[in-house]
């Protein structure tokens, strides 16, 4: 039997925002952007931080810049020009902008892939691209057509697949699946892994992965963002949920409270208000501590730590098994 959990007398900080927070705005771009958010994030083989963040300019649409910084927090050296820029000549699908870059680094091709939104005269689609040096860039073209989107692939193939994540939308709403793929090109076995929720949760009206899945010796950690839509506008939440490192399809716990949501003026007010939205994360020295970079009210970005091990025990304690439908 597993022990009584100890009361609570307030929420648990699972993650701490930095207090140098916002850690890049627009103002820092070496050229004209209006807001720079919702970036990727990676360590390079030297240790460098890169995150590949997303700048609006003033026509609305958005490109894809590189940030390097050796502490992951400051002294940031931006690219001078755009470094991933919508190529809507050879990719019609990237004719209003690419957006929301996941990335992931692949030991079998020895290369990063980057999932990314291309936002195409017919809704936002899943595109792929892969990296040795996020100088040059090998685009794979859309991978799912739209609506979908928040997709990003596990670092290593499952039975012999690659494997992605991400969230189509249709009538019967916004819920997180996972597909395979021989060859990055061609995807099959479409599994739901995770399901919006209904009626007044936090997580009723629209979810989608945030960073890539963080892989654990308990399983893959995902966390994920659940929108709540409020007469006031929606809510950008984040959520914790476990799936089995075998069959990433099967969720083993998912946690019913929120973990992480806008709080401060950075997160509160913004070109959309409420809003709190990571999009990669890199890893401590330790192996437990987890630098989540998050966009800030699509306006700016943002880092917060977290341990992995809390995350977990907070599972533990207030996760469950999703219920094979979720009608409450
Ligand atoms: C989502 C995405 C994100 C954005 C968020 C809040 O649907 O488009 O790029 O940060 O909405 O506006």
């Amino acid at each position: 039997m597993s022990p009584t959990p100890p009361i609570r007398r307030s929420y648990e900080t699972l993650f701490k925002r930095h207090l140098g927070n916002p850690i890049l705005t627009a103002e820092m771009w070496p050229y004209p952007a209006h807001t720079v958010f919702n970036a990727g994030a990676t360590r390079l083989e030297d240790g460098t931080t890169l995150l590949l963040v997303r700048v609006e300019d003033r026509t609305g649409q958005s490109h894809l810049t590189a940030a390097r910084s050796k502490n992951g927090i400051d002294e940031w050296i931006i690219d001078a020009q755009p470094t991933l820029a919508p190529d809507p000549v050879n990719h019609p699908e990237e004719i209003w902008g690419i957006e929301d870059p996941r990335i992931t680094w692949l030991s079998d091709l020895g290369q990063y892939a980057i999932a990314y939104t291309a936002f195409s005269t017919s809704g936002p689609g899943v595109s792929l691209a892969l990296t040795k040096d996020f100088k040059t860039f090998e685009r794979k073209g859309l991978v799912m057509q739209p609506d979908d989107k928040d997709a990003a692939l596990l670092p290593h193939k499952i039975d012999g697949n690659f494997a992605m994540i991400h969230r189509p939308v249709n009538d019967h709403g916004a819920h997180i699946w996972i597909s395979y793929s021989p060859d990055l090109e061609n995807w099959g076995q479409h599994k739901m892994m995770l399901r919006a929720r209904k009626g007044s949760w936090w997580d009723a009206n629209k979810i989608g992965l945030s960073p890539p899945l963080i892989e654990t010796p308990r399983g893959w950690l995902m966390l994920y963002h659940g929108v709540r839509n409020t007469c006031a506008g929606s809510l950008y939440r984040l959520g914790l949920a476990l799936f089995a490192l075998d069959k990433p399809e099967v969720c083993l716990l998912r946690g019913d409270e929120w973990i992480f949501a806008p709080q401060t003026e950075y997160e509160k007010t913004g070109d959309v208000d409420n809003v709190a939205f990571p999009c990669g994360f890199t890893i401590g020295a330790d192996g437990d501590t987890i630098n989540l970079y998050y966009g800030a009210a699509d306006t700016s970005m943002a880092l917060a730590t977290g341990s992995i091990k809390a995350l977990l025990e907070w599972l533990d304690q207030h996760g469950r098994p999703p219920p094979a439908v979720l009608t409450r």
